[in-house]
């Protein structure tokens, strides 16, 4: 029988998951969803609830396919839900620490929108908290790693045809941010995809983060340094650069290049359709990562369902989750000092036994 998905957090991402759930994605329902933005939840509740792609009312979708969404004012109680089996954390970073213990303290498998929690300590303390249990119930939305651009990549570092990585080289642009997004959130919500990205596929621990400011683009307030220049130093040797521009006004831009003994390839060229009308030639450029990433949410989704149903988790860990914060923390401690900062990473074997 279908998993029953509560969401918290409707904002954008959780809007878009919870659309997903409804529309795409196979063996499991919505059930819940709770938003300190009442109206917005309940507006979403209605949209969707009765499920099928014609959408519909919640009074008429009782019976129906999908079936009713229920709002729920506090995400606590609704991670608590006895109709809840899964939960999808799309709230703010700030609020993840006590959803996520909510969350293994009533045994519910959770996909966890990045980043895990705001700094390393808590995040270790997730990690801890995790362990203890026995069973992996957390999964962090690192989605890239389900872009099927990104795992081909990934496939072709680890075939080891272009013999050994040894550089990495990154651009992730977005249209445009509010001006709450602060400095450290460039780091913490937007850098940490490359952060990612970087372990992930060099499958190695980052050790040392140098986060340089140019001067900053007139389009943001003062005080907020974007872009942003990052150099990561991998523990195996390995060495990544990272541009991060989150008002850049185009489109959304993420690209990646990896320089191996042998080769280099490069993916998020954007080159999908191209045409040629009227003496020009050209294609889109998406508006944000809910366009350029959609398959990778679908693809993430999808395979995040089919392990809980098997008591698994089939993707980024918590203790992916915590080694993001522990470099995103060094990050930030570097952008504000100028200078490289080392990483406090524990010993993952001594946490996880
Ligand atoms: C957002 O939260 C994301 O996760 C996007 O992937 C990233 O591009 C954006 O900068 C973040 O704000």
């Amino acid at each position: 029988s279908d998993l029953r998905i509560g969401i918290v957090g409707v904002g954008a991402m959780g809007a878009d998951h919870a659309e997903r759930i409804v529309r795409r994605i196979s063996g499991a329902r919505l059930v819940a969803v709770s938003d300190p933005d009442t109206a917005r939840a309940e507006e979403l509740a209605v949209r969707l609830s009765g499920g099928g792609p014609a959408g519909g009312s919640a009074a008429a979708g009782a019976g129906a396919a999908g079936g009713a969404v229920r709002v729920i004012g506090d995400p606590l109680e609704l991670v608590g839900a006895r109709e809840v089996d899964a939960v999808i954390l799309a709230s703010p970073g700030f609020a993840h620490a006590e959803q996520l213990f909510a969350c293994l303290e009533h045994g519910k498998p959770v996909l966890c929108e990045k980043p895990l929690t705001m700094d390393a300590a808590s995040s270790l303390q997730v990690v801890e908290a995790e362990h203890k249990l026995g069973k992996p119930l957390i999964q962090v939305g690192f989605m890239r790693r389900f872009d099927p651009e990104y795992a081909a990549l990934k496939q072709l570092l680890d075939s080891g045809e272009l013999g050994r990585p040894l550089l990495l080289h990154n651009v992730h642009r977005n249209k445009a941010n509010g001006p709450g997004f602060r400095s450290e959130m460039i780091v913490r919500d937007s850098m940490v995809h490359e952060v990612d990205v970087a372990r992930w596929l060099f499958g190695s621990e980052i050790s040392r983060i140098t986060v340089h400011a140019p001067k900053p683009t007139g389009a943001v307030p003062d005080g907020v340094l974007d872009p942003q220049f990052a150099v990561f130093e991998l523990a195996n040797g390995a060495m990544a650069d990272v541009e991060v521009f989150v008002n850049f006004q185009v489109g959304y831009e993420v690209r990646c290049e990896a320089v191996a003994e042998r080769g280099s390839a490069t993916i998020g060229l954007g080159s999908g359709v191209v045409t040629r009308a009227a003496g020009h030639w050209g294609g889109a450029v998406p508006e944000d990562f809910r366009v350029r990433f959609d398959l990778a949410y679908d693809i993430e989704v999808q395979r995040w369902i089919d392990a809980v149903g098997r008591g698994e988790i089939d993707g980024p860990s918590a203790w992916d989750g915590y080694a993001a914060a522990a470099v995103c923390e060094a990050g930030i401690a570097s952008l504000n000092s100028g200078q490289p900062v080392a990483v406090d990473l524990a010993d993952r074997r001594t946490v996880l036994g």
